[in-house]
């Protein structure tokens, strides 16, 4: 642990970068300026733990991972890195030397938010694991200028703005100019014969940008290993060009610098769904470029040459946005290196492992082959002989499967495949579920599987269950302490002693009040944000994530749609009050995304303006979903949603977190809620839908039709009616017809209809439980003591074990 401070002394430090950064005494700092202080003394001391590592982690034979992935999502970092470093209280007893509020600090703190959603903040999840397990791991990507948009709900529709994050949140950056790399984009290539009658390959005429290591240190909890997230930022080589400027083309001058700068300016918001774009290819190559020199450059400091290169670095490509790695190890190795193509191909292989996270077909990453030939010209080269090499070994497989050969290959049809490039490069593949490894095995990469099976495994998805339970819900993490010990802190296993105290009334008693107690803090923020009044013993029913039409946000819409219609027909009906909350990010393009958030928004005003029903049905839409947000609504949530079509989320990370505060999971057999399930039993939690099989089998038969459904259910007849006429005056026929007619294709084709019936009846269900107030206490308790194998921590365990390779750098130095 980090050697203690008084609070004296942190007064002292913190005064110092006032004085010199700012020219301020403390009286008369502002409070940003008191932020900016507090958090450079807390940088210091994070760089001092980073520079007591730096010789073991340069040790070639203590392997380390690189994390690759072009999202991060980090959150917020001061109370993170205050609570890692044990060191709260003594800050907060500092500040409160000038009358300063640690809390107002933390409020200040924009997130950081350069990730969509999940994929990114499980890059986050498990650096602070690989930090806190004492390993040696870094994050490489992009520091994007603009992170995810921020949401603004303006009449009831999402309006994106841009998050200017840097203008506070560079405090946790560190500009290092002198590990500057260049990237070549472009250009032509040229064969040179030497007098061996060797060839050599020339890249000439391209075009060059500057990457600009921003490094970001990540903190473990109670660990003295600080690792880095290292954040490349694009720059030109040339100011202007002043030949230009004196001829008087000064716009032309200017162009090759924005170019450049374009490349790190802003995070592609689309969750899962890819567009081919010519930026986005060079902001994929811009980082992986950059980062693939640092490693061969830093690796040749402490090693003679790249032979052992796979000892040193285990490569790991979140999903295949980093799949350039591949190709442009294999150039770095062969062209600059001089190494033959079996040499190098030997060592990437064994360097590059790969997690898959969608089997939703738009989001398999497939590049126009033209568009990628002309961008890099030598990859494209190496793609086609490694391809080339594929199909002879595909040839050799599967003689007589045609078919299967072609859906396997790497080329086909002007199209590079991402994933399949990566399935045959890497050494290990793993899905981020249970549920989904199998379904990357039976189906999306069956003909991999055939060949390679040893090649395939899992590793569910974990969460940095510090920061959702100790840090986000402080009373809750109290109450384990005091029942259960300190422990759980580094071994989330030990959450299950709570079982212990399952039938003990006076802990029931206390989880419901604290988790009361977190209710009120959100209502008080829905309060000042949505302007409405929501009643604190109303049950809170949260569905926070992406908004994609199969995570079914629909489904849950339809539910309160049919609930408004019966207390419409039925006024005097007993009902326990509910609060619909929910959080949700469209894609700026996805039309059918912001047409739901529309009409949840309608549907909220309407809600609201019917006295008969509103005093026991609400809808909040919570705008602006993103880390420090679901750090608020965890907390107060008892009932969590998990209802996508089974076969479609690949895991869900949410669901983990919700479970850990203490919401039951209402949910399909999807992705980790099946571990859910496997974790609680069906007694603990509302399990409703179709199963995976019986989607497929209506997938095969093709006789699914909405519109029958709803002629034979007067339920949904008067759902879909009410969206016609409006809600709130606003009809939302685009997506009635989505559903019944069709809409850019099948109609209804993630089921909504379908598994309506199904759903109500486990509404039903949750409600019934939670008017047994000492049974829902139980089944909550039960959650979180079954949250443990959901630790970020196990899985980063897992991936170290069977993957990468690597061990705590404390172990047998
Ligand atoms: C993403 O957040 C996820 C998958 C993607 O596939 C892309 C993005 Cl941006 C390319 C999500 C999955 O939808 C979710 O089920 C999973 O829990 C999460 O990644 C982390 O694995």
């Amino acid at each position: 642990m980090i050697e203690k401070f008084l609070a004296k002394e942190l007064i002292e430090r913190i005064e110092g970068k006032l004085q010199r950064n700012f020219g301020r005494e403390p009286e008369d700092a502002t409070k940003q300026q008191i932020f900016r202080a507090v958090c450079l003394v807390i940088r210091d001391m994070m760089s001092e733990l980073w520079l007591e590592n730096q010789e073991i982690l340069n040790d070639p034979v203590k392997k380390q991972v690189i994390y690759l992935s072009m999202e991060f999502l980090p959150g917020a970092s001061l109370r993170n890195n205050l609570f890692n470093l044990g060191l709260s209280e003594a800050f907060q007893e500092a500040l409160a030397a000038y009358g300063q509020n640690i809390e107002e600090l933390y409020e200040l703190e924009p997130d950081a938010g350069l990730g969509n959603g999940g994929l990114g903040r499980l890059a986050s999840c498990y650096l602070d694991a690989v930090s806190s397990l004492e390993m040696a791991g870094h994050g490489m990507s992009i520091c994007y200028e603009y992170g995810i948009f921020k949401q603004k709900i303006q009449d009831g529709n999402q309006v994106e703005t841009a998050d200017d994050w840097l203008s506070l949140g560079d405090i946790w950056l560190i500009e290092k100019e002198d590990e500057k790399e260049e990237v070549h984009f472009g250009g032509k290539l040229e064969e040179v014969w030497d007098d061996t009658g060797k060839m050599k390959l020339i890249h000439r005429d391209y075009t060059t940008v500057i990457a600009i290591p921003k490094d970001m240190l990540i903190t473990g909890f109670d660990s003295r290993v600080v690792n880095t997230l290292r954040l490349w930022q694009s720059t030109s080589p040339i100011s202007i060009d002043m030949g230009l400027f004196a001829k008087g083309e000064y716009l032309k001058s200017m162009e090759e610098k924005h170019k450049a700068e374009v490349i790190s300016k802003i995070l592609y918001p689309e969750d899962a769904h890819e567009e081919g774009k010519m930026l986005r290819i060079n902001q994929q190559y811009f980082f992986i470029s950059a980062s693939m020199h640092t490693l061969v450059k830093n690796h040749l400091k402490v090693s003679e040459n790249l032979d052992d290169f796979h000892h040193h670095y285990a490569v790991h490509i979140n999903d295949t946005h980093p799949t350039m790695a591949i190709p442009e190890l294999m150039r770095i190795f062969m062209d600059e290196y001089d190494y033959e193509w079996e040499s190098a191909w030997d060592i990437v292989t064994k360097t590059i492992s790969y997690t898959n996270h969608t089997v939703m077909p738009e989001a398999l990453e497939q590049w126009p082959e033209n568009l990628f030939a002309k961008l890099l010209p030598r990859l494209h080269s190496i793609v086609k002989e490694i391809d080339r090499r594929q199909n002879a070994n595909l040839l050799k497989a599967f003689p007589d499967e045609e078919a299967l050969r072609n859906e396997m290959a790497i080329i086909h049809n002007g199209k590079l495949r991402m994933a399949n490039l990566c399935v045959t490069a890497s050494h290990t593949v793993n899905g981020v579920s249970a549920l989904h490894s199998t379904i990357l095995r039976e189906k999306l990469f069956h003909g991999f599987y055939r060949m390679t099976p040893d090649k395939f495994t899992n590793v569910t998805n974990g969460i940095a269950y510090r920061r959702w339970l100790c840090q986000a819900n402080p009373k809750l993490s109290e109450l384990i302490e005091e029942l259960c010990g300190p422990g759980f802190k580094k071994d989330a296993s030990e959450l299950a002693g709570l079982l212990a105290y399952q039938d003990d009334a006076s802990v029931l008693e206390r989880l419901r009040s604290i988790k009361k107690e977190n209710k009120l803090i959100l209502a008080e923020y829905i309060k000042n944000h949505n302007n409405i009044i929501v009643n604190p013993d109303s049950i809170f029913d949260v569905q926070v994530k992406r908004l994609h039409e199969y995570k079914r946000q629909l489904l849950n819409l339809f539910h309160i749609m049919d609930l408004y219609n019966q207390l419409r027909e039925n006024p005097q009906m007993e009902m326990q009050p509910r609060t619909f909350i929910f959080g949700a990010k469209a894609a700026a393009g996805y039309y059918m995304a912001k047409q739901i958030i529309r009409l949840a928004c309608q549907l909220s005003a309407q809600l609201e303006k019917d006295p008969a029903v509103r005093d026991r049905i609400k809808l909040v839409f919570l705008e602006n979903y993103s880390v420090s947000l679901s750090e608020m609504i965890m907390p107060a949530a008892e009932v969590s949603e998990q209802i996508s079509l089974a076969g479609k989320e690949a895991s869900g990370t949410g669901n983990m977190k919700l479970m850990l505060n203490g919401a039951i999971t209402l949910g399909t057999m999807d992705g980790a809620n099946v571990e859910i399930y496997e974790a609680v039993g069906r007694e603990n939690m509302f399990l409703f839908g179709m199963q995976v099989e019986e989607v497929d089998q209506m997938n095969q038969e093709g006789l699914y039709s909405p519109w029958c459904y709803s002629q034979g259910n007067a339920n949904i007849a008067n759902i879909l009616e009410l969206m016609s006429k409006g809600i709130n005056d606003v009809s939302f026929m685009d997506i009635v017809n989505s559903l019944t007619t069709g809409f850019n294709g099948a109609s209804d084709p993630y089921y909504v209809i379908a598994d309506f019936e199904s759903y109500k009846q486990a509404q039903k269900n949750v409600t019934a439980a939670y008017q047994d107030i000492n049974r829902w206490q139980k089944m909550s308790l039960a959650n979180i003591a079954g949250a443990g194998i959901f630790s970020a921590d196990r899985s980063v365990k897992e991936y170290a074990e069977r993957i990468w390779g690597i061990d705590s750098i404390y172990d047998i130095l």
